[in-house]
């Protein structure tokens, strides 16, 4: 397989004004026939070829201007089509044949179940039809869809419905039409045997808009929370951002079979039935957060990715960083915004900065890549979700929102790049933000190393920062980046922030600082008292930040910090200064002892009347296994449980009658409402439940047990069923498991559960448990969300992923090798645990490297093919 770069990027040399479809459907040969309203493009020299991307279709004819082609008019490849000598503007018509039930892929035109649904981002439409498959080419579209009236009374497609009728032989069409330009990656198209639920919106223009989400019959109960989404963000990006819905319908539809959450397609948003189905009985507090910010994020793209789209795929960040900080904004403004933030960060700590330190590790915006869909990556939108994030704060709001309107209204119908976003900040701004451009091009995550010290006789504080960002593949030596540092100074007398000067100006209690160069020193002045910093308040920008605080330190900013985000990571440094010693006492042998400075700390969070229950459940909460690695220079993954389940249990024994006193606070007989308050309540139950069933304490055994029997709600059930597996008690395990498995055998979203929560115990049959279920009748190696239920999550059950006879990294290999041929992009996901082979012990770095090898010797698919090379390289 061929790279593609950026720097090779030029115009197509024919764009495509107006594309007419019709899909005649039928699972093993659909009919699909084009035409396409071609002109040179005017940036294009005359007489150049028309190449149009097309893969697995099976052309039948091809006219221009109504001539047909003869063979040798044309040249066919496995990439596609080209055809010399075309006139300057003219009508394409080709007629293909396609195959959507055997499409295992899930890209292009494929089934799920009895249902046709399409997904062309990043690049299937050229599995329905021959196209410039590229996002800088917009038409208009007219789609026609054909189907049988018994199996698809619903053909469904982008924009307004404009005629239907019924045809011959038990089969009917509709045709859809829809006005606004965009590219075939935004086309969609959905037929089957489905229900709606309907509601109404009314934009602030006034524009009356039917909303709809199509779903399975057994579905229909699941929509509400979706739907109550889907309002409260049209109306939020009215309000926050001035963006109205611009068509009379808008639809949702959920599929079981897809590869991601979900599709911004125009008018028409196909969803992962994960990310759009709810009920108290089968979803968690989590999963209805999680519909909330999928649909707000699809319905953002309205704007950020359709109205306005990529120029090429390099851009993709463009769309995707810029949405999901419109998303995580939107959640934060509707549910504790503190908790959010939490969440996202040890996220983004986990998880991005494993990539980005890893062999996949990329900029922001590549300049080179293989296989598009293995950019969908962290780094991409949720790095680039942070560079937005940043930008806000350099600019400040209001011109934060100016650049946006200057955005939305100057490349407006346009495909565009970072560079046109980033201008747009600038104008509206009037800062320069040329060395903030670096934070797109360059990989890796800066790492600060901060020191600073107090001068009693002058009143000053001095605050060093150097930064330095590792080598990454492909890119030896990084230049300093504009990084905005958010910090306080609490007076260790006072207990409170501190006024900052800095250079004789004032920049309040709470300020900015920015560092540009690698070292730099700020003075501080006035400081009337020896403060602690507070730095990167907020996670003010995607860093390592490392200084040398005491124990003593952290403690007192964890209860004196007024910034809660800092609080919250101030105790989770000081438990991970507690870890460390711990993993090395596992490792040495030694007998571990528990820090009782992180007791008190407990202690004291769990006396400390608080307004935020949610954030009291994250304060209480260790760092999970996963963060705790990154921080270790070679992980050690027996010592790193070990320390971490020493420390919880001698948590839950110090601390058992708070910890049960809490629990005893926060149950309630309240209907169920996925609203922030009890949200919060059952997280701190259920954060106070774990400690008491770690230890096996008889009374906290017993409220598990009840409160799985209880069936008040999916949190509290999955919580409890949960901890039973995950304890020794097989006993009060395995009945559970049972009757859960019986109750729910017929909702594939809830065994999907079921699957994840047995294979990340523990215990070391987690493994066989694996195998056992992969033969259960409701796995199925062609389901993604089945993969991820049952494969993906073994994959990060640590210690039993990592066995060191190797065979949990056997089973994700043949798994991975079995999804190369089913569905590529699924497997290139999958493999990811075993590209970061590099940061463990020598046995399992070689049991690691040998699956990778042995993947090689496949007959790899593009998308496999290239994260392995990067892996092995
Ligand atoms: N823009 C969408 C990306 C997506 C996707 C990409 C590759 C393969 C399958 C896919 N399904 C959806 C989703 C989003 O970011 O909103
Ligand atoms: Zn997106």
């Amino acid at each position: 397989p061929q790279s593609i770069y950026l720097s090779d990027y030029r115009p197509p040399a024919y764009r495509v004004t107006h594309t007419e479809l019709s899909f005649d459907l039928d699972p093993m040969a659909t009919r699909v026939k084009a035409r396409l309203h071609v002109e040179r493009h005017p940036e294009r020299a005359a007489g150049e070829p028309l190449e149009l991307d097309g893969e697995q279709l099976t052309l039948k004819s091809i006219a221009i201007d109504g001539q047909p082609l003869g063979d040798d008019e044309y040249v066919l490849t496995e990439r596609g089509l080209r055809v010399d000598g075309v006139p300057e503007r003219f009508l394409l018509d080709t007629d293909v044949e396609i195959a959507p039930k055997d499409n295992t892929a899930l890209e292009g035109l494929y089934q799920s179940g009895g249902m046709f649904c399409t997904q062309c981002e990043a690049e299937g439409f050229r599995r329905i039809t021959f196209y410039p498959d590229r996002p800088d080419v917009m038409a208009t579209f007219s789609t026609t869809v054909v189907g049988r009236s018994d199996r698809e009374p619903v053909l469904l497609s982008n924009g307004n419905p404009v005629e239907r009728g019924e045809l011959p032989d038990g089969r009917h069409f509709v045709t859809w039409e829809d006005p606004h330009p965009k590219p075939c990656y935004l086309f969609a198209l959905v037929a089957g045997d489905l229900q709606k639920v309907e509601d109404r919106f009314t934009t602030a223009g006034g524009r009356e808009v039917t909303l709809q989400i199509w779903v399975e019959e057994e579905n229909l109960g699941k929509t509400d929370h979706a739907m109550a989404s889907l309002k409260r963000a049209m109306r939020w990006d009215e309000e926050t951002y001035g963006r109205e819905y611009d068509l009379d319908l808008f639809m949702i539809v959920a599929v079981n079979d897809f590869n991601m959450g979900a599709m911004e397609n125009k008018g028409l948003n196909i969803f992962n039935s994960a990310a759009v189905l709810t009920h108290p009985h089968t979803a968690t507090d989590a999963a209805f957060q999680r519909v909330e910010g999928i649909v707000a994020h699809e319905y953002f793209h309205n704007w950020s990715g359709n109205r306005v789209t990529c120029r090429d795929w390099f851009q993709l960040s463009l769309k995707e960083g810029f949405t999901v900080f419109r998303d995580q904004s939107f959640s934060a403004d509707t549910n504790s915004a503190p908790v959010k933030r939490i969440e996202e960060v040890s996220f983004f700590r986990t998880a991005q900065f494993a990539e980005d330190a890893g062999p996949t590790a990329h900029p922001v915006r590549p300049d080179h890549y293989i296989e598009i869909g293995n950019f969908y990556t962290l780094t991409i939108y949720e790095k680039g979700a942070e560079i937005v994030r940043m930008l806000r704060n350099l600019v400040g709001w209001e011109a934060f929102r100016r650049g946006s309107d200057l955005y939305f209204s100057r490349f407006d119908g346009q495909a565009v790049t970072i560079e046109d976003f980033v201008a747009c900040m600038a104008e509206a701004s009037g800062q320069d933000l040329d060395q903030f451009m670096r934070w797109y091009s360059q990989a890796g995550t800066p790492e600060i190393d901060a020191h600073g010290e107090y001068d009693y006789a002058n009143g000053a504080y001095r605050l060093v920062l150097r930064q330095r960002t590792p080598a990454t593949p492909g890119q030896p030596d990084k230049q300093p980046l504009h990084i905005p540092i958010r910090l306080g100074l609490v007076g260790t007398k006072s207990g409170r922030d501190l006024t900052l000067t800095l250079d004789g100006e004032y920049l309040g209690q709470d300020g900015v600082i920015h560092l540009r160069e690698e070292e730099q020193e700020f003075l501080f002045t006035d400081v009337e008292e020896a403060p602690v910093p507070s730095l990167a308040r907020g996670f003010s920008a995607p860093i390592k930040l490392h200084f040398p605080y005491s124990r003593e330190d952290l403690a007192f900013l964890q209860t004196h910090d007024s910034d809660g985000f800092n609080r919250w990571d101030a105790g989770q440094r000081l438990a991970l200064l507690a870890l460390d010693d711990l993993i090395a006492a596992h490792r040495n042998g030694v007998e571990k002892v528990m820090d009782s400075r992180v007791v008190e700390a407990f202690r004291s969070l769990l006396n400390t009347a608080t307004d935020d229950k949610a954030v009291l459940a994250e304060m209480l909460t260790l760092p999970s296994e996963a963060y705790i690695a990154e921080q270790q220079p070679l992980v050690d993954v027996d010592a790193i449980h070990a320390a971490r389940t020493f420390v919880k249990q001698s948590l839950a024994i110090a601390l058992r009658d708070d910890f049960l006193r809490v629990y005893h606070e926060n149950v309630s007989e309240a209907p169920y409402a996925p609203e922030p308050e009890q949200i919060g309540a059952r997280s701190l139950k259920n954060v106070a439940l774990s400690y008491l069933v770690s230890i096996e304490d008889e009374e906290g055994v017993e409220l598990a047990r009840r409160q799985f029997e209880a069936d008040h709600n999916m949190t509290d059930v999955r919580q409890a069923l949960t901890l039973l597996v995950h304890s020794s008690r097989d006993d009060l395990a395995d009945p559970a498991l049972r009757a859960f498995g019986e109750k729910w055998a017929h909702d594939p979203l809830v065994m999907d559960q079921w699957f994840s929560i047995q294979v990340s115990r523990p215990q070391a049959d987690a493994l066989e448990r694996v195998k056992f279920l992969m033969d259960h009748p409701a796995f199925s190696l062609t389901n993604p969300n089945k993969v991820r239920a049952l494969i993906g999550a073994f994959a990060q059950n640590r210690i039993n992923f990592h066995r060191l006879d190797g065979e949990g990294y056997k089973l994700l290999a043949d798994v991975v090798i079995e999804l190369n041929r089913l569905n590529p992009e699924i497997a290139s996901r999958l493999v990811t645990p075993l590209t970061r082979w590099r940061r463990f012990d020598e046995p399992r770095q070689e049991l690691m490297k040998g699956e990778l090898e042995r993947i090689r010797a496949e007959k790899l698919s593009p998308n496999v093919y290239e994260v392995i090379e990067k892996a092995l390289a």
